[in-house]
């Protein structure tokens, strides 16, 4: 079976009771690329890709369109076979890896539907039909985030992350203690996560000011260097996010015990194909991790419920997807959503939903 045509959809997702707050940024509405990946025989594949803005990552929306203009045409008449995707792919592109994830997305949910397996099976098998999720508040006021926890522990999540930077380190311990008293005594898992943006000293104080919670401390800082750094000053174990760009930081972090954990997205580290290697290293290092993406709709949203059913349930941190903050579905019947704050793994072969290609209007880019 080959690669017969790639098709490149736009399409734009309005954050529902917006904006999405994070240190630094208010999101109002994000930019998703679709890719749809047709078979000589006839089958159909769906990836996306979808950065969360153009500055949260090394990544952004025309820049993934772009990436996959440029490797399509190397792409047509390949077999369907996932290194020799990702093979080809890196001798067509350097880097990019939030755009070869939506090809990667792509050729797993048409090799499931050849093979008549769901994705989870493909990459080693699902332990639970029912995948737990974890619910982010953003920045917001002590209060706020209390009343938001209130409701979220009410709803059945089993873990919170909270927002956190951009503002004096006060507030973020006031929040942090105001969603703690919320949660004490649920069993509920909770995160801070300052996307980057704490110096090494904001985040002692505010692990110090905070040494009484059980809590994981996200992404603190923004350089390897700084977190390696703050590790051992810090009373809270240390996950990194943003700066686990690929396996071999991911390699080098779990081998080093530089890291008590990661918040992981599909799409940085390359796809499907690197997550499972992924889950596999921090399975052997007794590392635990979210399965996460920056956004995107159902077809991104699947792909991570697949993998995060697939995880070690004592490792998993959770699910987190942007459904809670999207209107509407790409496929109204099968669509991903939260339900007292667990996901139900799609049933269908490969990723298990059929995206209505309708919404996104003519493909920007065919071939
Ligand atoms: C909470 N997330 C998984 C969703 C947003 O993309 C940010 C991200 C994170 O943990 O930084
Ligand atoms: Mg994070």
């Amino acid at each position: 079976m080959k690669i017969a045509e790639i098709h490149i959809c736009q399409y734009d997702l309005p954050v529902k009771n917006g904006p999405y707050t994070m240190a630094g940024s208010q999101i109002h509405a994000l930019d998703t690329t679709l890719v749809k990946l047709v078979t000589d025989n006839g089958l159909i594949g769906w990836g996306e890709t979808c950065p969360l803005g153009p500055v949260y990552d090394t990544a952004h929306a025309n820049g993934a369109r772009a990436a996959l203009a440029e490797m399509a045409p190397g792409l047509i008449g390949l077999e369907c076979q996932v290194l020799a995707l990702h093979r080809r792919m890196n001798r067509l592109l350097t880097g990019h890896s939030y755009a070869k994830a939506a090809l990667d997305i792509a050729l797993h949910d048409v090799l499931g539907k050849h093979l008549g397996l769901r994705v989870a099976d493909l990459l080693g098998g699902a332990v639970t039909e029912r995948v737990p999720s974890y619910y982010a508040i953003g920045i917001e006021s002590p209060e706020e985030a209390a009343r938001i926890a209130r409701e979220k522990r009410a709803e059945g999540y089993g873990r919170l992350q909270v927002k956190a930077g951009g503002r004096d380190v006060q507030e973020d311990i006031a929040v942090a203690r105001n969603v703690w008293e919320q949660i004490r005594g649920s069993g509920m898992r909770l995160a801070l996560d300052a996307n980057r943006s704490w110096t090494m000293r904001d985040a002692q104080f505010v692990s110090r000011g905070c040494a009484d919670i059980p809590l994981v401390i996200e992404q603190p800082c923004a350089s390897l260097q700084e977190l390696q750094a703050l590790r051992p000053l810090l009373c809270h174990p240390l996950y990194m996010d943003e700066s686990s760009e690929d396996l071999g930081i991911v390699t080098g972090a779990v081998g080093r015990r530089q890291a008590d954990g990661f918040g992981m997205k599909l799409t940085r580290i390359g796809g499907l194909h690197q997550m499972r290697a992924f889950r596999d290293i921090c399975e052997a290092g007794g590392v635990p991790h979210t399965c996460d993406d920056a956004w995107g709709g159902d077809i991104l949203a699947a792909a991570c419920t697949h993998i995060g059913a697939t995880v070690r349930p004592d490792l998993l941190e959770g699910v987190w997807i942007a459904a809670p903050y999207i209107d509407g579905h790409y496929d109204s019947e099968n669509g991903i959503c939260v339900e007292g704050g667990y996901i139900t793994l799609p049933q269908g072969p490969g990723l298990g939903i059929a995206p209505d290609e309708s919404l996104f209007g003519a493909p920007v880019a065919t071939f």
